[in-house]
């Protein structure tokens, strides 16, 4: 296998991985695709090195990743204060440490290294390998196997291609050039069965979930001249239909899938009725990674969300300015 990025410089982190005691792999609160499959990928390649590693999210695992083999090793929930603590920590696709939902108990004493594609990282690790080029953290996660000479097995291969495959939009983003698309054919050598990954990611969807998708589209406005989409989920929401937050993933799509728009925003209710998880894709020239950053978020040029809080009037007046802002 070829490497992604040939030049990225992976020898601190390989120097901390190969004198860690215990190694601990964790990723960004609701983690997606490329945060658990980076974490379970790399947790098969350091296994085989020989290595002591455990996984923890403060989110767990989505349900339609639990079919990837060590899903069920990820820890969840508040970190165990009295566990033997990692010498060495790796973040994974987390722009930054807040974000990782950990308490500064579970960092004391480790080493950080932070490893991630998002142009806004904050660079918070001891070691920070962060570069916006790669498609996808699992994508970096291959080049860091190849330099640490680890053959990609079928256990590897897997998690990193449903990375790869939902952090590129099913390889439909210009992020998914030909060496993505090589990287993909390696995967699949290597034993990632495209096929059944894609009905575990994506043809999973509950009848709770498809209600939800149903009232969540009924909520959907147009404004800024039909280049702006606005679509909500709340609580209530999750009451009627029995679905709940990870039923939430991809809803956006359908408001970017709109023609003439040019920005979807997707604002749900998160833990609290005062507070709220926006999400913004972008189709083509608007930078929602910039809107995002704004409005105290981060993320990518077309895909990208931040947390706010406050009444919905408010918060929809205060992200109505800052959208019209990028077509003014
Ligand atoms: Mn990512």
């Amino acid at each position: 296998m070829k490497p992604q990025i040939a030049a990225t410089d992976w020898q601190p982190t390989i120097a901390a991985i190969r004198s860690a005691r215990l190694i601990a792999l964790i990723t960004h609160r609701n983690p997606d695709g490329d945060g658990i499959g980076s974490q379970l990928g790399l947790y098969h390649a350091l296994k085989q090195l020989g290595k002591k590693v455990i996984m923890h999210n403060r989110d767990g695992v989505p349900r339609i990743y639990g079919f990837l083999e060590g899903a069920a090793e990820i820890g969840r929930g508040n970190w165990d204060e009295t566990a033997e603590q990692p010498d060495v920590i790796i973040s994974l696709d987390c722009g930054s440490r807040s974000r990782l939902g950990m308490p500064e108990a579970f960092f004391s004493g480790a080493t950080l290294i932070n490893i991630d594609h998002h142009a806004s990282n904050s660079r918070f690790g001891d070691i920070n390998v962060i570069d916006a080029a790669y498609c996808a953290t699992g994508a970096m996660i291959s080049d860091l196997l190849i330099a640490l000479g680890i053959t990609m097995n079928a256990a590897m291969a897997r998690p990193i291609y449903a990375a790869i495959l939902t952090d590129t939009a099913s390889f439909r983003l210009n992020s998914a050039d030909a060496g993505v698309y090589r990287l993909a054919a390696d995967l699949v050598e290597a034993g990632a069965e495209p096929w059944p990954i894609c009905m575990e990611v994506y043809e999973s969807r509950s009848l709770a979930g498809l209600r939800l998708l149903s009232e969540c589209l009924a909520t959907l406005t147009l404004r800024d001249d039909g280049r702006s989409a606005w679509i909500y989920v709340t609580h209530d929401m999750y009451g009627r239909t029995g679905a709940d937050v990870e039923d939430t993933e991809g809803l956006i799509d359908y408001a970017r899938g709109m023609q003439g728009v040019e920005v979807a925003v997707f604002i749900r209710n998160d833990d609290g009725a005062d507070c709220w998880k926006l999400s913004f894709r972008g189709k083509t020239t608007a930078d929602v990674g910039s809107l995002a950053a704004g409005l105290g978020g981060g993320g990518h040029r077309h895909a990208s969300g931040c947390m706010l809080r406050g009444t919905l009037s408010e918060i929809e007046a205060r992200v109505q300015k800052a959208v019209s802002d990028l077509f003014a």
